[in-house]
């Protein structure tokens, strides 16, 4: 490792930059826009910082390089450790499982060692290019051994983990064949984050029953007499970014574009989501064709846009869910549609940024009904979009963004009926009702952006283990 040492250092699975290779076989790297890294841009800048991640490919080891003032660490991840650590251990056992088990998930013993050797590789790297008393942040589900890991090599770093989907509750949790090594892994960091104040008591009260340290409220004390807090940091999005998007005239055109397309009719739904399970998709579609079965909602004055961006294509559950949506549209659609009026249009691809902002501008409800989920930006996303202060949020009681976004139209996907009845109430309201509610969500959202979670999980942290380590600079400051 050739690359300066850093007094920052982020660790996530994925850099934020995609690989791409050129017909003449050169390298180029593109940038992946994200919440995270817009997130954390400013602060990598402000302190010389390091991302270290995964490229996205299987192939050997690349040098560091600099990209943007950022100096990315590659680390490489062969093509069975991207069946087995990635798509195995991440998303086939913990992501279920950490999603209230609405898919069955499976545990298998190469996947866990696979899943270790990662994480180890990962926390190698970090060992190697963080400078003495440096702040590193892990990042997310696929790297929880990270933290212990690290700091067994170097017990001089401040470290921080970010956890940016639910953490279960006991009954659940305690299934997994490698439950305590899990807790230990995230036991090293100083701060674990969370998205919710109950994913926090989940995991504290956890450490208590299964590795049988002292606690009290959101601390755990260790033998060693280190302690670590849990606590929960609702993560948000660059909302002043994508409202500048959202106003540009080019984003307004093509949003009356889009309802002139969709033959304007009098109420656009939109949903926008990784083709996942936890998505609570399935439900949604079927809630909207059940409304137009009963005559509640015709298809000459309202439709569904339905945009779901494929995802972890090579898993099996997420085929199978493929399959499911598509044949759940199509008999929707052939049942219930006419020529030129189809109820639902499906687009199975991903979208760039300003489609999005244009789909959010003319939709006049957006539907988010996820089973589970740890935050949902999509929810976040639709609020800061209508400046105009009009539209409706449906919302599932389930998506982390229900803490902050109470003035949603808030259901619990489980309950057809239910869901029913919050979509009319949603497409029935009036403008002033859906003014007063949208207010105050785009307050909620505006003042509450990404880059003040970051700052604040970073003073909670260098509050955990103070003074005589270096502090992180705020955004700005060199
Ligand atoms: C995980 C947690 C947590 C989607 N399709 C397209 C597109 N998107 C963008 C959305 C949004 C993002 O992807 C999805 O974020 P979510 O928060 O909704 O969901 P996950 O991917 O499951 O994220 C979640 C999040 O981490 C952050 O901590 O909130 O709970 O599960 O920004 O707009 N963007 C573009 N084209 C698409 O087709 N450009």
């Amino acid at each position: 490792m050739s690359a300066h040492q850093a007094d920052f250092v982020v660790v996530a699975n994925r850099l934020p930059v995609d690989r791409v290779v050129n017909d003449d076989g050169s390298v180029d790297w593109r940038r992946s826009p994200g919440g995270l890294v817009t997130a954390i841009e400013p602060v990598m800048r402000a302190n010389d910082g390091a991302w270290i991640g995964w490229s996205g490919g299987t192939d050997t080891d690349v040098e560091p390089f600099v990209e943007d003032e950022m100096t990315l660490v590659p680390v490489p991840v062969s093509a069975q450790e991207v069946e087995e650590f990635y798509e195995g251990f991440s998303n086939a056992t913990l992501w279920p499982l950490y999603h209230d088990v609405v898919a069955k998930p499976a545990f298998h013993r190469e996947w866990w060692e696979s899943y270790v050797a990662v994480n180890r590789r990962f926390a190698d790297r970090a060992a190697e290019v963080a400078a003495e008393e440096a702040t590193v942040w892990v990042q997310d589900y696929q790297l929880q051994l990270v933290p212990a890991m690290l700091r067994e090599q170097r017990p001089d770093l401040r470290i921080g983990f970010f956890l940016h989907i639910p953490f279960p509750p006991a009954e659940l949790f305690q299934q997994l064949p490698w439950r305590r090594q899990l807790l230990e892994g995230l036991l090293g960091a100083d701060l674990v984050g969370f998205q919710r104040p109950n994913n926090a008591q989940n995991f504290v009260r956890l450490v208590r029953q299964r590795v049988g340290h002292k606690t009290h409220r959101d601390l755990v004390y260790l033998p060693d007499g280190r302690m670590v807090q849990a606590a929960a940091f609702p993560i948000s999005i660059d909302s002043a970014g994508l409202e500048e998007l959202a106003r540009t005239d080019a984003v307004e055109q093509r949003a009356k574009e889009i309802r002139e397309q969709l033959g304007n009719p009098r109420h656009v739904l939109l949903g926008v989501d990784r083709l996942d399970y936890t998505k609570g998709i399935y439900n949604r579609l079927r809630a909207f064709g059940e409304l137009i079965e009963e005559g509640e909602v015709s298809v000459e004055d309202a439709v569904f846009v339905q945009v779901a961006t494929p995802s972890r294509e090579r898993v099996e559950q997420y085929r199978i869910l493929r399959d499911d949506i598509d044949r759940l549209v199509g008999r929707i659609n052939g049942d219930l549609g006419r020529i030129g009026r189809p109820a639902i249009h499906y687009i199975h691809n991903s979208q760039p940024r300003e489609e999005m902002a244009a789909l959010f501008r003319a939709a006049d409800v957006c539907v988010v009904t996820p089973l589970a989920d740890g935050m949902n930006l999509v929810a976040k996303e639709y609020v800061v979009s209508r400046y105009d202060n009009d539209g409706a949020l449906v919302l599932s009681e389930f998506a982390g963004a229900a803490g902050e976004l109470r003035q949603a139209f808030l259901l619990n996907p489980y309950d057809m009926n239910g869901m029913k009845e919050v979509i009319l109430a949603a497409m029935r309201a009036e403008r002033s009702e859906r003014t007063k509610r949208m207010r105050a969500m785009r307050k909620t959202v505006k003042e509450n952006d990404v880059t003040r979670w970051a700052t604040k999980y970073l003073d909670a942290l260098s509050h955990v283990r103070p003074s005589h380590h270096k502090q992180v600079r705020p955004a700005g400051e060199r």
